[in-house]
């Protein structure tokens, strides 16, 4: 079984990211061949700083290692620093409809958000994604639900090349999403309704995994509810319920289990309890990151040896997608 995701440079990472992608990618490294990427080059897809780029590729892989990626256990490493994902995805664009693009909830989303230019490259993101985990002929690719529809589309993309150019040989594996039960889509403390994210929520709408001690208590505390008193999901209270599911993930229990102990208790009580276990529950990460983070130099050599080891794979998928598809000198 082979596990493939990969996760934007955006720095600070938030506990939907967390929740929904990092702790799967950290047992993954227990169920298959992990292999895990920060994808600079979808980072550029919307307005950026060079210099910025850089730095949060360093913060996220310290994240990431000090959530619990193991380079011994995981091909860990940087998208831009392997070429065959920006050529697979040009590949793949043959086999990509226009109209499936247009349709793609997270191309509006951003696109509107976006003040000076919609780059055809974040009209392009899926395609790019698609190439990201083709290129390792990946069985499985855990994200949050945000995600579902771009796998759905890599799905469609991998189908429609084999049925093409596959001459009836599978040449590229047609992925499985893995989306968590619970956790999928951790909302905004601030608006329960929107998925908590880097760059629509506001600072007290996002809890991220560096804050502090004292700052989580009070973005818990000050989480948006509701009038009533009750401790339990309902499409009618959307803030419980996010909290809920957070502290039901953090607990490794059931939802129900967490309604009932909360029966009869008022959210002042429930609060505390989820902010008291969020802290401990990135504690270890808050605190090995600051130590992985200082050493860029290791950094760099661990997210190096990973690229020679995502090379060696996704070289040889490109060298089977170049020749079914006549691109280049024939092989044999
Ligand atoms: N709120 C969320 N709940 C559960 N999972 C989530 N993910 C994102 N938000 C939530 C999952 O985190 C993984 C990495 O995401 P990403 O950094 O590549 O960017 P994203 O999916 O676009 O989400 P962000 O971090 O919130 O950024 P913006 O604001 O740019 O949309 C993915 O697997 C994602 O599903």
């Amino acid at each position: 079984m082979r596990i493939f995701s990969g996760i934007q440079p955006t720095g600070r990472k938030h506990l939907g990211n967390y929740i929904g992608a990092i702790r799967q990618y950290v047992e993954g490294q227990d169920r298959g061949e992990a292999i895990y990427c920060i994808v600079d080059l979808h980072a550029t897809t919307v307005a950026y700083e060079p210099a910025e780029l850089r730095r949060f590729t360093y913060d996220t892989a310290a994240i990431l290692l000090a959530a619990g990626l193991d380079p011994e256990r995981c091909i860990f490493f940087r998208q831009g620093d392997v070429p065959e994902h920006p050529e697979l995805c040009w590949l793949l664009a043959s086999v990509t409809a226009w109209g499936d693009l247009n349709r793609m909830h997270q191309f509006k989303e951003k696109s509107a958000q976006q003040r000076e230019l919609v780059s055809a490259g974040l009209f392009f993101y899926p395609v790019l994604q698609a190439a990201d985990v083709l290129a390792y002929r990946a069985d499985e690719v855990p994200v949050g639900d945000d995600q579902r529809q771009h796998v759905e589309l890599m799905r469609d993309i991998a189908e429609r090349f084999n049925a093409r150019f596959g001459a009836g040989e599978n040449v590229l594996v047609v992925p499985e999403h893995r989306i968590p039960e619970v956790g999928a889509r951790i909302m905004d403390l601030q608006d329960p309704t929107a998925r908590m994210s880097t760059t629509a929520s506001s600072e007290q709408g996002a809890l991220y995994i560096l804050d502090e001690r004292d700052v989580v208590a009070s973005k818990i505390g000050s989480a948006v509810t509701d009038s009533g008193t009750e401790v339990r999901r309902g499409p009618d209270k959307p803030g419980i319920s996010n909290l809920i599911e957070i502290l039901s993930v953090v607990r490794g229990v059931e939802p129900e289990r967490i309604e009932d102990e909360f029966d009869g208790q008022g959210y002042g009580a429930f609060k505390r309890t989820v902010a008291e276990a969020v802290v401990e529950y990135l504690a270890p990460t808050r605190e090995r990151y600051a130590e992985i983070r200082e050493d860029e130099d290791e950094l760099e050599r661990v997210l190096a040896a990973g690229t020679e080891k995502a090379h060696s794979i996704a070289s040889e998928t490109l060298a089977d997608v170049r020749e079914v598809m006549g691109v280049g000198p024939r092989r044999r």
